[in-house]
């Protein structure tokens, strides 16, 4: 039976890729390109950091180590300025239904995330209270599909992996979740997210009963 469930915090819980883009977009623009809605789907589940890397391969631009992490923070700043303005409103549809649905049924729940923002976005959603344990971008050296971000978040409830599922929208952590032993729940399409064991839409879908199977 599952008894932790793990989940991803953007395209799950909440969908700050709207935010990513548009603070990734300014930075494209200031240093003399474009970047798409196309490209901004490739960066979902990646490090701040390595998704730096490919926008400024996609726009040819080669940097030094310094102006790298100069950007990176102005990009953060940019981002913060929009995560500020958040409200619980942005929840994604069903998420607090269901998370009230496992903690009646006790049934630990962790956030897995790469954000090192992941504490301020579930304060400004208010959401924090939710959560047994928050393993983020601040607490792993490996970004998924490497599954350190799960097992430690398994580990953080005392759960073994194969007690665990995965609710994510990213290839990436999907690929994650099965690395290490988990059940994957997917959010998002099923055309896309073909490694999960099933795949939801929205939590409108999830019932208790669909975690076991
Ligand atoms: P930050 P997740 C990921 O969150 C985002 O999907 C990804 O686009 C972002 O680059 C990454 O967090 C790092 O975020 O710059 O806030 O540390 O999907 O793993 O919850
Ligand atoms: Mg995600």
């Amino acid at each position: 039976l599952v008894k932790a469930c793990l989940f991803d915090l953007d395209g799950v819980i909440v969908d700050t890729a709207v935010y990513h883009f548009q603070a990734w977009r300014r930075l494209a623009n200031e240093l003399g390109f474009d970047f798409t809605e196309h490209q901004n789907e490739q960066l979902k589940g990646i490090s701040r950091m390595e998704s730096l890397e490919l926008i400024l391969k996609w726009g040819g631009v080669e940097l030094s180590e310094e102006e790298k992490l100069h950007w990176a923070t102005l990009k953060n700043e940019w981002y913060l300025e929009l995560v500020n303005k958040m409200t619980p409103n942005e929840v994604l549809p069903g998420v607090p239904e269901f998370l009230n649905v496992l903690r009646e049924n006790g049934i630990k729940v962790a956030l897995g995330s790469a954000s090192k923002n992941s504490r301020l976005i579930l304060e400004r959603i208010k959401m924090l209270d939710f959560f047994d344990a928050i393993i983020d971008g601040n607490n792993i050296t490996k970004g998924k599909p490497d599954p350190q971000v799960f097992l430690l978040g398994a580990e953080a409830t005392g759960c073994k992996p194969f007690e665990c599922a995965v609710f994510e929208d990213a290839v990436a952590g999907i690929q994650a979740a099965k690395a290490g032993g988990m059940k994957a729940v997917g959010v998002g399409s099923s055309d896309i997210l073909t490694e999960a064991d099933f795949v939801i839409s929205t939590f409108e879908e999830m019932t208790l009963d669909r975690l076991n199977f």
